[in-house]
């Protein structure tokens, strides 16, 4: 999924301003034209005043209800983290009330239409569409914070991570500076940031292979530190993409770094239950393997081998 594109939602004097606006230039348009009375012709320049502004107002705010991801369809690992992040429930609430303003300007809309087509008097067309327009200004008044509140939580989604879900995923873990990324780019295409110092990711970078003329998807994840309890957002999404979308985990091991708190780690990596392919980076940095690491895969083509041949055995 990718929220990326996701449109923006616009404060309600926007969506106010560019229906009035349409609406005066379809006023204009029949203005231009003749008609065989003042009465018709304030009529028709109304009514198309009127059904210009309600189907503007309609479009926009319809368009952000179905925009808007739905968390009851959303993969499992976009479901936890928009739990972690967003109200989902009042998010909910809201689009259910922007749905239900669209529906009530369209109602209105068939109401005046109605009266306008009754009155008889020239003087009572331009009150019935004050009326109108006020009581379209108050609705979507009333959309205000729901409007402000559904901009909030499309910038943080879209800061979601694009993964692909259904392609079986790989995601490497390890100690920050221990080599992650380094492995992300020699095994797929994926470009990521590489800094000789911890911390460097900061956002899951994602790149794929390919094996057996299928997409192969590997997440980089940000260094985590043995600390569940203490996580940070993108610490979290590294744990859910671990624990929802990984069918195998790259543990990479450094062997320059502090081996039992990386130990300590990847026993906290063990209890989500998942396959774990033990890497060792930096091999041509040391001179002897040391004896804890000695049955780890060193060489990123021998991983990516290890991998087929896991999922050739699903
Ligand atoms: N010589 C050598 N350097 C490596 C190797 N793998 C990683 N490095 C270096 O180690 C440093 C950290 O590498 P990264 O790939 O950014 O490490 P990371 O685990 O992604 O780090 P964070 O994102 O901060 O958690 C960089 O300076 C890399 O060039 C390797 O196999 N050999
Ligand atoms: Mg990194």
């Amino acid at each position: 999924m990718n929220f990326q594109n996701l449109a923006v939602v616009e404060r309600y004097t926007k969506y106010l301003e560019a229906a009035v606006g349409k609406g005066d230039k379809a006023a204009s348009l029949i203005r231009a034209k003749s008609f065989r009375d003042r009465l018709t012709k304030s009529k028709e320049i109304e009514k198309s005043r009127m059904k210009k502004i309600m189907e503007y107002l309609r479009h926009a705010l319809l368009n952000i209800v179905t925009c808007f991801p739905s968390y009851d369809s959303m993969p499992i690992f976009y479901k936890r983290l928009m739990e972690e992040t967003i109200d989902k429930d009042v998010i909910k609430q809201y689009l259910s009330m922007v749905d239900w303003s669209a529906k009530k300007i369209t109602e209105l809309h068939g109401d005046v239409r109605k009266k306008i087509q009754r009155e008889q008097e020239v003087s009572k067309i331009s009150t019935l569409r004050r009326s109108f327009v006020g009581r379209i200004n108050s609705i979507m008044k009333k959309l205000d914070k729901q409007l402000v509140f559904l901009e909030k939580a499309r910038k943080i989604m879209r800061k979601y991570p694009a993964v692909k879900t259904g392609l079986f995923t790989i995601c490497i873990a390890g100690f920050p500076n221990a080599g992650k990324s380094t492995l992300l780019s020699k095994i797929t295409t994926a470009k990521p940031e590489i800094k000789a110092y911890a911390f460097t990711t900061k956002i899951l970078n994602i790149g794929y292979f390919e094996h057996k003329h299928q997409k192969v998807q590997v997440i980089d994840t940000p260094g985590t530190l043995n600390r569940p309890e203490k996580m940070n957002m993108i610490e979290k999404q590294a744990y859910l993409a671990m624990k929802y979308l990984s069918d195998l985990i790259v543990f990479v091991f450094d062997p320059i770094d502090d081996l039992k708190k990386q130990e300590k780690l990847l026993e906290k990596i063990r209890e989500y239950d998942k396959e774990i392919i033990v890497y060792m980076s930096k091999a041509d940095m040391i001179d002897e393997v040391p004896g804890k690491l000695s049955s780890c895969l060193a060489d990123a083509n021998a991983l990516v081998n290890s991998v087929k041949q896991n999922i050739d055995s699903l």
